[in-house]
């Protein structure tokens, strides 16, 4: 990439504006300026995207695809301007014509394309995959309308649509030339031809086309530019009718084909708009492989057979698994192999990674769902399992009585987790207990059957947005300190930990923390109108509304605190923010009236003058990636408090440790990992740990009630969710209530309650030592290397791809 100055940056800009929008740059709107920025970027870029496409094309290298349902790539000016090594210029640039470059980057609307975690990990990977030059590409999906906007409306969520391409976007470019055609429903016509082959041919499809729009996927300064492909749905043919019947007839039919990549589900367990998600499934993963074929046959001439030699296709949780029965259908019915072959080609080509051991979370689809959605994949689906089914019976005598539960296809349904684990060659988890958890119990007769799919791949973020971009003063504090390496070598990063005692270093870390909590406390204010106490603890837990990572454990220690300060004016804590960000399903109802409770705590809580504003509560609206990116340079503490168990890895804690806040965490996910690295003085761990939640399952010797009945900060908690908060017996929370007592509360809320509250005092007690307080966030930044994405692709390239860089 051409290396801009930041006077020539200054002229570009003046000139695209005065072209662009025949202005003067001092009559241009900022968003008008953002426009003329990412063009100028967007060009640069062209030119080492048609370079790495030649490179491709040459040396052939063996190419990943990574199939997911969700990327979640946030803003892309800023880190395209990063990654390019242009952002410092351009600042510089902005700041001379008179604008704030953040204000600049801010008129990037979001593109909501994914739910959180899974979604936000796709698009980390992307970035490692171009800054550490490996041929990989993302294949999603262009929704129209993205994940929701929140609004809190009297304390309760509302949902309000995300169309997002109001305006152009102007990262994509949409490649109508290689657009192709899917086939969905219709009936399937079987014919034996002369040499016993079989023939399959269909009728009364409904045909779609598969549009691709295409977002460059920069690497750091190292000119590779891969590909994002985001598939947009069109009709096949446009209308161009007089206005008759059939006119009409088409323009619906069109709408509906239009739906397919009309929204993003939000993660949620409702019946509803099953048959939409299914459908949207195929069109993704059907669009995807006629293309990576296309690719296979141009560059390689060869016969499919080689095929995984040459190509890996990651599928995101079990969400794009239709992709192996189609992958199947298509060598047989249209390339000629017979089962075996097909089968073995297949097997080597897919590997799956799996996000959850909830069991409500596992998909699974009614056969006659998929039967009138894709007729031939469900016979596919059906051989597979019959196949499958009948080499437990001969070679698993001992599993037999296991077949009902390792099946693809049982209970009148099909368990896509089977499917993709029968179908891959590699079968991940995303963090150690995680990986352990499903080997040992919730696919351990699978592990049983095939003990070399199974391992470990613990996830990461990239730091190149989450410090790099998202906290340039703490980045610039550790190059200062230890020199630029860690930028390209995260691991370097622990060079830090030589300077753990050096009193100057530690106070500059202070000073930055203190400096993003304030810029954090000026966008509060101004968002919400909250006064926050910029000297308090950020006390910090954003990620989606869901029981089993229990908002609801944190808001009841912030129900505690308060009524401890009604009790006692003069009782001495560190003052506290709390900070919370989180969307809830639009139809998880339970969520729903936690975010209700939480708001209506914060107000309760934030304007009641005796507390003296020690503690507040903050509930950020519309939590999402340019967010994130906000708080987290500003959070002391990070809340990773689910059951153990429950959270496959999370990732949020490695950007909050990352940019020096310290965890309040049980033993779940990553945190293990986390603690391992920092020890024990680093970290505050609680409650619950993984084989004793399994335990209390299994024995049935919990009883919420009991706790209830002895417990008397509990009892009181509870009543007054029961009865209404002090002040508020209008508003009361008898559904929690009755959940937590009637359900024998299945998350352990007021099991592992006692020992956070008491951790909590723990965390108070240390940050009145500023010094040693900072001293742990040293070393938490210190380790936070090995939760660079820039590791975990590293581990899939060679663990799982087999891929290597191309230079
Ligand atoms: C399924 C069916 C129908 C509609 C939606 C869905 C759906 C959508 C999204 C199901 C699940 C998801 C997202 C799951 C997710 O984000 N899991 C998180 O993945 C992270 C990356 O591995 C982990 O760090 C988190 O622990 C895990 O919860």
């Amino acid at each position: 990439m051409t290396k801009w100055t930041v006077e020539q940056l200054v002229d570009a800009i003046i000139q695209h504006t005065e072209k662009e929008y025949n202005k003067s740059i001092e009559d241009a709107t900022p968003e008008e300026v953002y426009y003329v920025i990412s063009q100028i970027v967007s060009r640069t870029i062209n030119k080492s995207w048609q370079q790495t496409e030649k490179m491709y094309h040459q040396h052939k290298p063996k190419q990943v695809y990574y199939l997911s349902m969700e990327f979640l790539i946030g803003g892309l000016l800023e880190s395209n301007l990063l990654n390019c090594g242009m952002r410092d210029q351009c600042n510089q640039a902005l700041t001379r014509l008179g604008f704030s470059p953040s204000d600049i980057y801010s008129h990037e609307h979001d593109p909501g394309l994914g739910n959180g975690g899974l979604g936000r990990l796709a698009a980390c990977f992307l970035d490692s995959m171009a800054s550490l030059a490996y041929p990989g590409h993302g294949l999603g999906i262009r929704y129209r309308y993205g994940m929701f906007e929140q609004r809190f409306i009297n304390g309760y969520q509302t949902e309000l649509p995300d169309y997002w391409l109001k305006n152009p976007y102007p990262w994509e470019t949409k490649k109508s030339e290689e657009a192709v055609e899917i086939q969905f429903g219709g009936n399937v016509n079987m014919f034996k031809r002369r040499d016993g082959s079989l023939e399959f041919t269909y009728e009364n499809t409904d045909n779609v086309l598969a549009v691709p729009y295409d977002v460059p996927v920069v690497g750091y300064k190292n000119k590779v530019v891969n590909t994002l492909r985001l598939w947009s749905a069109e009709p096949v043919n446009t209308v161009t009718q007089t206005k008759n019947d059939d006119y009409y007839r088409e323009l619906e039919n069109n709408h509906s084909i239009e739906q397919l990549s009309g929204f993003l589900y939000p993660d949620d367990s409702t019946e509803e708009g099953k048959k939409l998600r299914i459908k949207q499934q195929y069109f993704l993963v059907a669009a995807s492989l006629k293309q990576i074929l296309k690719h296979y046959k141009t560059t390689e001439r060869k016969s499919l057979i080689h095929l995984p030699k040459k190509v890996v296709i990651q599928i995101n949780d079990t969400h794009p698994s239709l992709a192996i029965p189609e992958f199947m259908r298509i060598l047989m019915d249209e390339e000629g192999f017979g089962w075996e072959k097909a089968w073995d080609i297949t097997t080597n080509v897919f590997a799956y990674t799996n996000h959850t051991i909830l069991s409500e979370a596992l998909e699974k689809w009614p056969i006659d769902m998929i039967q009138s959605i894709v007729p031939r994949l469900y016979m596919i689906i059906d051989e597979i399992n019959e196949r499958f089914c009948q080499g437990i019976w001969f070679d698993h005598p001992e599993l037999r009585d296991k077949i009902p539960k390792l099946a693809v296809i049982a209970d009148d349904q099909i368990h896509m987790a089977n499917l993709a684990i029968v179908g891959s060659f590699s079968v991940n988890g995303v963090a150690k207990l995680h990986t352990d958890i499903l080997k040992n119990q919730e696919m351990k007769d699978f592990y049983h059957l095939f003990p070399d799919r199974f391992n470990n791949k613990t996830n990461g973020i990239t730091h190149r947005r989450w410090l790099l971009m998202a906290n340039p003063k703490l980045a610039d504090l550790i190059t200062d300190t230890i020199g630029p390496k860690w930028i390209k070598h995260p691991r370097e990063l622990t060079h830090l930990l030589r300077y753990v005692e050096d009193r100057p270093l530690l106070e500059k870390l202070g000073q930055i923390k203190q400096e993003n909590k304030q810029k954090l406390a000026n966008y509060i204010h101004k968002a919400t109108g909250i006064l926050v106490d910029d000297q308090s603890i950020f006390d910090v837990q954003i990620k989606r509304l869901h029981e089993y990572k229990r908002q609801l454990l944190n808001i009841f220690h912030v129900i505690y605190l308060y009524n401890e300060l009604k009790d006692n004016p003069h009782l001495e804590i560190v003052p506290r923010t709390f900070i919370f960000g989180a969307k809830a399903a639009p139809s998880y109802y339970f969520a729903k009236e936690v975010i209700k409770l939480i708001n209506t705590v914060a107000s309760i809580v934030n304007h009641d003058p005796s507390i003296k504003g020690k503690i507040k509560v903050v509930f950020l609206e519309n939590y999402n990636v340019s967010l994130a990116e906000k708080i987290i340079p500003a959070a002391d503490l990070s809340e990773q408090i689910s059951t153990a168990s429950k959270e496959a890895s999370g990732t949020g804690n490695m950007k909050m440790m990352m940019n020096g806040a310290l965890t309040i965490g049980t033993l779940d996910g990553a945190n293990i990992e986390i603690k391992n690295l920092v020890g024990d003085q680093n970290i505050f761990i609680f409650g619950l740990r993984s084989e004793q939640v399994y335990e209390l399952y299994d024995s049935g010797a919990y009883s919420a009630n009991d706790i209830y009945q002895n417990d008397e900060r509990i009892a009181q908690i509870l009543n007054q969710l029961r009865d209404g908060l002090v002040g508020h017996h209008d508003i009361e929370f008898k559904d929690i209530y009755y959940h937590l007592l009637g359900s024998n509360d299945p998350y352990f809320i007021l099991k592992d309650f006692d020992c956070y509250v008491e951790t909590q005092q723990l965390v108070d007690q240390a940050y009145r030592y500023n010094n040693k307080w900072l001293s742990k966030s040293l070393i938490n930044i210190a380790h936070a290397g090995k939760f660079s994405s820039d590791r975990t692709i590293q581990e899939y390239a060679t663990g799982i791809w087999n891929v290597k860089e191309i230079f």
